[in-house]
């Protein structure tokens, strides 16, 4: 059983670790994800084939996300750390909320870690190793650590938002999950609402199979079937880059043909909101498994259907998530699909990255 510490919590490494795939070195690999695809077909080659492709897309199914198996350790028990990890993680931020931050920068003026970001992974890292000592854990401020020969990795947001958690605007949240040879398995989202002198939380919790909750209550997407009566949500990265401009492009593009786009800036919450049904999707660019592994299955468990941005089969490991209620993804996908497309006919980089190298997986 190889055991390896990589990315140890210093700036150094955080700087090293937030770089793009291929600069960070062999322990992190482009594999080839053959993912199993339900349906694919060249839906987007013609816009006057709007109305036979949506009908088509309705049809659609899209494939999976959420562990088919948690192997040898029950769905229950997997939660019951992964909620008791997010909750130890959330009680360090409550305590600092309303406390000046001590902040510091990654890679650039907008892209922030303060003290409570580590603090708050060291606390989660406390739960999930006394409970699972040989499992692999990704964490946003701390690297990779753990047995890579586990089929076990633990992605770990200790402050999504950690702008909004700076500066004390809501929305931010601590997010955990789990995955099982690469699928999440459970997931736990703990968010920060209100604001000054009336912080609160409410906590999100989903595990393969077994449903979404919210405060202990069952939860469902909306049942709004059309983009013109959708609340949309996006999100946009630190890195300015082409796939953010063309992101720029869509946010115009559906303020014109919805009810609106939000930018809240915290995709695990984010993901909640559309499981809760209080909005109807949300997609970005860019996230990181540790941004994504849990909302993803909160929606999915909550009725919810999760993509890539192209409409391809998503994993946490891919740079580009699109996730909705299911009834209106096809819709999203008429404008969302071809503009990614146009991205990777450019050569924009679409390969999976932060996957750590020998960790197994099934797809
Ligand atoms: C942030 C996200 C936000 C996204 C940024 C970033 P952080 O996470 O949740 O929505 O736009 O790219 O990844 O850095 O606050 O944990």
């Amino acid at each position: 059983m190889g055991s390896s510490l990589l990315c140890p919590s210093s700036s150094a490494s955080i700087l090293l670790r937030m770089k793009s795939q291929t600069q960070l070195g062999p322990r992190f690999s482009i594999p080839n994800l053959n993912r199993g695809k339900i349906e694919r077909r060249n839906l987007f080659s013609s816009p006057s084939r709007v109305t036979s492709v949506r009908a088509l897309l309705k049809g659609t199914q899209y494939a999976r996300i959420g562990a088919e198996s948690t192997g040898p350790i029950p769905a229950k028990e997997l939660l019951g750390v992964v909620e008791l990890a997010a909750k130890t993680g959330s009680e360090v931020v409550m305590e600092a909320v309303n406390k000046p931050r001590n902040i510091m920068f990654k890679q650039g003026k907008s892209d922030l870690v303060t003290e409570t970001d580590k603090m708050s992974e060291a606390s989660i890292l406390k739960v999930v190793n006394g409970n699972f000592k040989d499992h692999l854990i990704l964490g946003e401020e701390g690297g990779l650590l753990g047995d890579v020969a586990s089929d076990y990795l633990w992605c770990i947001d200790p402050i999504d938002g950690t702008t909004n958690f700076a500066h004390g605007y809501p929305s931010f949240a601590v997010s955990v999950a789990v995955l099982f040879r690469g699928r999440p398995a459970a997931a736990c989202v703990v968010e920060f609402v209100g604001g000054p002198m009336c912080w609160n939380t409410r906590t999100f919790s989903a595990s393969a199979g077994g449903g979404t909750f919210c405060n202990g209550q069952k939860i469902q997407v909306s049942q709004t079937n059309k983009v013109e009566d959708s609340l949309l949500v996006t999100g946009f990265g630190y890195d300015h880059d082409d796939a953010w401009l063309a992101n720029i492009n869509l946010f115009k593009e559906f303020t014109d043909i919805s009810r609106g786009v939000r930018r809240l800036g915290a995709a695990a919450v984010d993901m909640s909101h559309v499981a809760l049904g209080i909005s109807e999707s949300y997609w970005e660019y860019r996230l990181k498994p540790w941004d994504v592994a849990a909302g993803v299955l909160i929606v999915e468990e909550a009725g919810g259907t999760v993509t890539c941005m192209d409409g391809e089969a998503f994993s946490v490991f891919d740079r580009s998530c699109l996730v909705s209620n299911g009834s209106i993804h096809g819709e999203l996908l008429e404008r969302i699909g071809p503009a990614t497309k146009k991205l990777m006919k450019n050569g924009i980089d679409f390969s999976p990255w932060f996957k750590p190298e020998e960790y197994a997986t099934d797809f």
